[in-house]
């Protein structure tokens, strides 16, 4: 839950940062850096394990090990993609998912194929979940002609308009505005399609996180914004940057339904997701869901990440999302150890696969920058 006292003491570093402090000074509690307390969460968790178990036991088991295999997939996927652009194989900014799988996933697996996504520049693992190939984002990534946007959009910009995948956006919050107008557009023409929306919590500060939420409540959009609150804005943390550090609660300045949802629980994420969808379907009635979670790698591939400890990352490290999940489906009987190394090893051969793919495939050819450009494309050399 929300600290006062952690954000003043955020507010005190600030001031050691030589950066202006609207609060008095306080002593930082010992050990505590964030909003939410790593020990509240795992209580929070232990006493939803009686649902869970229940949840379980309703839930097809192929879907269940699907979750977890896309989980593996997503993380297996992007440390093969860092270790590669750390041999200069991929250019440009690179903002990797680490951490947060369950969010992809468990929201994600609850939507019908017509649905639509939208995002920011963290969508590798989305861009998969969605059914884009790995293939096909590992080249992206690569910049060849074999990516999902031909290589023209590299990291930031995973796209498919068959896999219903609008983006891949870098301005932060700019993807609330334009989902939103996809969620307008789905009612407009046959009101069937759910659209989801996410975002990061440093969008929610942007003035179209706003106007985008009074529209869609006005409207009955049949929209689920997902805020991925992992925490940090770049290297700044919520704290710091939030008067109401409880996101979930600005939902009611708009009248609109939200939850407060584990990031680190994908069958909670699952839960929350399907609810706010049967919301969206019948009654076009929006949601906001504020998916707590953590990023264990930095913003993005550049970032030397010293504005926190290892003894923080650590210590969320705990509640890795894939590590309890396997750990329930173990204790359920759902998977065993034979079934977790299978997993591992066709993630491992996918990867693989994929990384291959991307290295053989041609780059663009010099013509392609004129393509899929402009709705009347313009002729090459024209003055
Ligand atoms: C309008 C705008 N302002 C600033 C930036 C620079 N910027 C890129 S990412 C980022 C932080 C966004 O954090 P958050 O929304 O929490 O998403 P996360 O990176 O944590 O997933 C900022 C400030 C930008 N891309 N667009
Ligand atoms: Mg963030």
């Amino acid at each position: 839950m929300p600290k006062t006292e952690t954000r003043q003491a955020r507010a005190t570093e600030d001031t050691a940062n030589g950066q202006p402090s609207a609060t008095e000074t306080r002593t930082k509690p010992e050990g505590v850096t964030d909003f939410v307390e790593v020990e509240e969460a795992k209580a929070e968790y232990n006493k939803r394990r009686k649902t869970q178990i229940e949840l379980i036991k309703k839930t097809d088991k192929e879907l269940l090990r699907s979750m977890l295999y896309e989980m593996v997939l997503g993380r297996v996927f992007e440390e093969k993609s860092a270790e590669v652009y750390r041999m200069g194989k991929i250019g440009g900014f690179c903002h990797l998912y680490i951490g947060q799988e369950a969010i992809a996933v468990g929201s994600m697996l609850a939507l019908e194929p017509d649905d639509m996504v939208i995002t920011s520049y963290r969508d590798h693992v989305q861009a998969m979940v969605k059914g884009i190939a790995p293939e096909s984002v590992m080249a992206e990534l690569y910049g060849k002609i074999g990516g999902c946007v031909k290589g023209k959009g590299g990291s930031m910009h995973m796209f498919s308009a068959e896999h219903n995948f609008f983006g891949g956006h870098g301005i932060v919050g700019g993807q609330i505005g334009v989902g939103t107008g996809m969620a307008y557009a789905a009612k407009y023409k046959d009101g069937k399609r759910v659209t989801l929306c996410f975002f990061g919590e440093a969008a929610v500060n942007q003035g179209i996180f706003h106007e985008s939420l009074n529209m869609a409540a006005l409207w009955k959009l049949p929209i689920i914004y997902i805020c991925e609150n992992n925490q940090y804005g770049m290297g700044t943390s919520l704290a710091r940057a939030m008067s109401l550090s409880d996101i979930s609660k600005k939902a009611c300045a708009y009248e609109m339904a939200s939850e407060f949802v584990d990031g680190m629980d994908v069958l909670a994420v699952r839960e929350a997701t399907l609810r706010a969808v049967e919301r969206a379907r019948k009654d076009y009635l929006p949601t906001l869901l504020e998916i707590r979670t953590y990023r264990f790698m930095g913003h993005s591939m550049s970032d030397p990440g010293n504005y926190r400890t290892r003894a923080e990352i650590e210590k969320y490290q705990e509640r890795d999302p894939i590590k309890l999940f396997s750990a329930t489906l173990l204790e359920e009987k759902v998977a065993d150890q034979k079934t977790l190394d299978e997993t591992d090893r066709k993630v491992h051969e996918e990867v693989e696969d994929s990384l291959r793919f991307a290295e053989e495939s041609p780059l663009p050819d010099p013509k392609e920058l004129y393509t899929d450009v402009y709705a009347n494309p313009i002729e090459p050399g024209r003055k």
